[in-house]
């Protein structure tokens, strides 16, 4: 049975040692944020905040949810040791089998219900997350859903918010997303205010598909019900015609009005910099406020690895690539990317049936979903395991020739948040990407290829077979080889 809710969530990873509570009171500003920062650098268990300062008892924050691997799969109900790939390919499975949602009629997100001019942001823990971020971040793990109003599709992406004043959010609604596409195309060009309602604390699937690339027009609300295997419970909202999930911990609700600016930012980003400079974005007003008593707040600290958006949209991002590359009929074995490079880098293993196969994979992944945030592509042999950071940077630094290997495509789509542009660069929205072609050229004759020397590689197979079998006879323990 899928997860009904935050909370059924959090006692599964209780019970696994991957959700760590922490009974000492602990300061929303920066002391939980740096708690939940050095969790992620730890690969660490969740902390699970039980008392904010400030705020009353029950009022909880629970940071870097799905920031493990092990979580991510406990989130999907995988076996918790499942590796990258299985996780993927149930992903990927589960993501052509869209289950609609239900409507429920009554839903604990409705158990305090606080509207018009009680509306207080600041009444919740919203913590103040990294050094030097504008201000406190109250959605980093949520959603925001938002309808687009020719054909009434909805949809429900992760967007950050920060809290502006007592009843007003701002968050950057960049054009190319979802998000942007709806409020600047539709609503802000016909100068008419677009609802909004922001869901936090859902049930795990929920914020993993809000942060992934989900095409245009199809409802992330169906493909949580297919990741899930059952159908999510919805619940309209309380002053807006928007669904939220019915157990959401928290759902905030109301307009962006056309042309209305404040300051948002800066803040600690995926690529893991505080990079993007504070300029005038989105003005979310909030008309009302419903939460479940005893209300949790999730907060990703986003920053170097390993935090949610490097498990989940890493994750994410490899199983839309596999599948569009499977899409173009090319050979490819495997794909990754590594949390390390925060979204900016993928690997790819693939048979080399022809000449230059590195170059078709690489458009396609620059022009396919997540293109504009994958500057670098490194294209590796199926006999390198592209988890396996050993075997890839092995091949990076061994078979990329500097000259044929190295391909940059130096007019190109700029990826934000990445610290290498210069000044001019961001000014003019220009990037460069560039791939990695390690594979051995297809021409090469059988003697020019140097064999690996590696366990696998470099012995006869009955070697290897005598070697495994007698593994924990010579004295060592099972599954160190
Ligand atoms: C913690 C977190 C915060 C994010 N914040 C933003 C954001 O503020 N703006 C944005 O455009 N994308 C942000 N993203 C990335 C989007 O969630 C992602 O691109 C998603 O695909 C957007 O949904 P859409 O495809 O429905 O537009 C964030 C991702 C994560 C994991
Ligand atoms: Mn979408």
């Amino acid at each position: 049975m899928p997860f009904q809710d935050l909370r059924e969530f959090i006692s599964r990873c209780e019970q696994l040692g991957e959700l760590q509570r922490v009974e000492r009171e602990v300061d929303w500003n920066l002391e939980a944020g740096a708690i939940t920062r050095r969790c992620c650098e730890l690969s660490a268990p969740a902390p699970f905040f039980q008392k904010i300062k400030g705020y009353p008892r029950g009022y909880r924050i629970l940071g870097a949810s799905m920031a493990t691997f092990k979580r991510l799969a406990i989130a999907m109900e995988l076996n918790p040791e499942a590796s990258f790939k299985e996780i993927v390919e149930a992903y990927m499975d589960r993501r052509t089998k869209p289950i609609k949602p239900r409507l429920a009629k009554d839903g604990p997100c409705k158990e305090n219900v606080i509207a018009g001019d009680a509306v207080d942001l600041y009444k919740l823990p919203a913590p103040y997350i990294h050094g030097g971020d504008g201000g406190r971040y109250i959605s980093t793990w949520h959603i925001i859903a938002t309808k687009d109003p020719d054909s009434g599709w909805v949809n429900w992406g992760m967007y950050r918010q920060m809290i502006a004043s007592k009843n007003t959010l701002t968050g950057l609604i960049a054009p190319a997303q979802h998000i942007g596409m709806i409020y600047r195309q539709k609503y802000e060009a016909r100068n008419k205010p677009m609802e909004f309602a922001v869901a936090i604390g859902t049930e795990p699937i929920t914020a993993l598909v809000g942060q992934a690339q989900i095409p245009y027009g199809v409802s992330e609300m169906d493909v949580i019900g297919g990741i899930r295997g059952e159908p999510l419970d919805v619940i309209k909202g309380q002053t807006v015609d928007l669904l939220v999930p019915a157990t959401s911990e928290v759902v905030i609700e109301g307009e962006v009005p056309p042309k209305e600016r404040t300051l948002e930012g800066p803040f600690g980003e995926y690529a893991g910099y505080r990079a993007m400079p504070v300029l005038p974005r989105p003005i979310y007003k909030v008309k009302a406020i419903t939460h479940r008593d005893d209300p949790i707040l999730t907060m990703s600290v986003m920053g170097i690895a390993v935090d949610d958006s490097g498990v989940c949209n890493g994750m994410t991002c490899a199983a839309e690539v596999f599948s569009n590359l499977k899409t173009l009929g090319l050979p490819v074995t495997g794909v990754y990317v590594p949390p390390e490079g925060c979204i900016t880098t993928i690997v790819i293993a693939t048979k080399v049936p022809y000449a230059n196969i590195a170059s078709r994979i690489a458009s396609a992944v620059f022009a396919g979903p997540m293109g504009q945030l994958l500057c670098k592509v490194i294209i590796v042999d199926d006999d390198v395991d592209p988890t396996n950071m050993r075997e890839v940077i092995h091949a990076w630094a061994t078979k990329c020739h500097p000259v044929r290997g190295t391909t940059v495509i130096p007019y190109a789509v700029y990826a934000p948040a990445v610290p290498y542009y210069s000044p001019e660069e961001i000014n003019d929205n220009h990037g460069s990407i560039v791939y990695y072609d390690c594979t051995y050229p297809y021409r090469w004759p059988k003697e020019a290829k140097a064999v690996r020397s590696s366990f696998r590689d470099i012995y006869p197979e009955e070697i290897k077979q005598r070697v495994l079998t007698n593994w924990q006879k010579y004295g060592f323990e099972e599954g160190i080889c």
